[in-house]
């Protein structure tokens, strides 16, 4: 039994077609109603739609990535109950239509964050790029975040000055929209919420965090035991507490602390090797020994990082993260499921003819065709080895 190898697909609005991804080989798609609001029940007949428009191209809708935990789950607000009945009326109703593995994060306000979208590597193909500098400008300049400096290391701050000055107003406004910017197609946050949600997450804290995420996974067990659902927490991209905001599933012992809050089968973890990779305080090898009989899903990418801690996304099997290991430690886990593991290179450079098209940052054709086929082969590979 291989493992599920997928790309991610945004629907019929991305770029990238179905038909694109079935050529990619990939067998499975991973994808989300990322039309409906944040915290809305998801209606089934849109759910029906969407499996039958990836069926009719011979392809399997095989996890859903993401649900989103509204903004009232994370903050357990006055209004989280109230998302919480939607959020298991939405599960039961993927349940309803055959969808068991659903991927969600637990970061605040923000999704995963970047500095640069277009970051060129030597070769000529662009990667996705974060900068402890460019980001200390935006907070410390655009943001304003009181007590924002001494958050950095000083390595970093020795540089914001300069880098202030020399930044051009259109790279300064570039650089608010991309940290702003979340999931492309769910519209961002303005400067103004996120100065709100900077302040309520204050008093929330780590462990006010942690207690709203176990009160999340405590409230939705029942439903998720019942349906059979598991469901995947996505590790903090990148893996530090950023802008202030605390930060939750970061490393080996946030990752081993949720699985004991809630101890039980349905709550599991997408291991994302490129978000986990970009922390030095993380042994990715380790991590997945630690907590691998809950991954149900994975994010293949690798990432390179330099002295300070600012990191790119780079080739899928060339950077800090041992893929080999990596894949090799999923096939054996593999070998021991029930029900497969799905994983999907996640992200891939803009090259070749993906430079002159807009597609989703981060989710070119080309450059995750690329990824597919390296990891793809990486996987063949090991397990041929291992039978011989
Ligand atoms: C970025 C993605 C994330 C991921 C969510 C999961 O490319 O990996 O946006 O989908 O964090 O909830």
């Amino acid at each position: 039994m291989t493992l599920i190898q997928t790309l991610r697909w945004y629907g019929p609005s991305d770029p990238v077609s179905l038909k694109d991804i079935k050529q990619a080989g990939a067998s499975g798609v991973v994808s989300a109603l990322h039309q409906v609001p944040h915290g809305n029940e998801w209606p089934v007949s849109q759910i029906i739609e969407r499996k039958h428009a990836i069926e009719k191209e011979g392809l399997k809708w095989s996890v859903v990535e993401s649900v989103p935990v509204h903004e009232a789950i994370k903050t357990k607000n006055k209004d989280c109950e109230f998302y919480l009945n939607n959020y298991k009326k939405t599960l039961r109703n993927l349940s309803i239509c055959g969808l068991k593995t659903i991927c969600y994060n637990f970061m605040p306000v923000l999704d995963w964050t970047r500095t640069e979208l277009a970051w060129p590597l030597g070769n000529g193909a662009k990667a996705l790029y974060l900068d402890w500098v460019d980001l200390a400008v935006f907070d410390m300049k655009v943001l304003k975040r009181s007590g924002a400096s001494s958050f950095y290391q000083s390595a970093v701050l020795e540089q914001v000055e300069e880098r202030y000055v020399k930044m051009s107003s259109e790279r300064l406004a570039e650089l608010t929209e991309i940290i702003l910017m979340g999931v492309p197609t769910e519209g961002g946050v303005t400067l103004n919420q996120l100065r709100e949600s900077i302040d309520i997450y204050k008093s929330i804290g780590k462990e006010g965090l942690q207690e709203n995420l176990r009160h999340f996974l405590s409230s939705i067990m029942e439903v998720c035991e019942e349906e059979n659902i598991q469901m995947t927490i996505h590790p903090d991209d990148p893996p530090f507490p950023i802008l202030g905001l605390p930060r939750i599933a970061s490393s080996k012992e946030d990752l081993e602390y949720i699985l004991q809050a809630v101890d039980e089968p349905f709550n599991g973890i997408c291991f994302c090797t490129g978000s986990l990779g970009a922390g030095s305080h993380n042994d990715l090898p380790e991590i997945l020994n630690a907590v691998g009989s809950r991954v149900y899903f994975a994010h293949l990418r690798n990432v390179k990082k330099d002295n300070f801690g600012n990191f790119y996304e780079s080739d899928h099997l060339d950077g800090d993260v041992d893929m080999y290991e990596i894949m090799r430690k999923l096939v054996e886990l593999n070998a021991n499921r029930d029900q497969p593991i799905t994983f999907r290179p996640d992200h891939g450079h803009q090259m070749l003819d993906d430079l002159n098209k807009i597609s989703n940052p981060g989710y070119s054709a080309i450059g995750r065709l690329k990824g597919l086929a390296e990891l793809r082969g990486l996987e063949m590979g090991i397990t041929r080895g291992i039978q011989k």
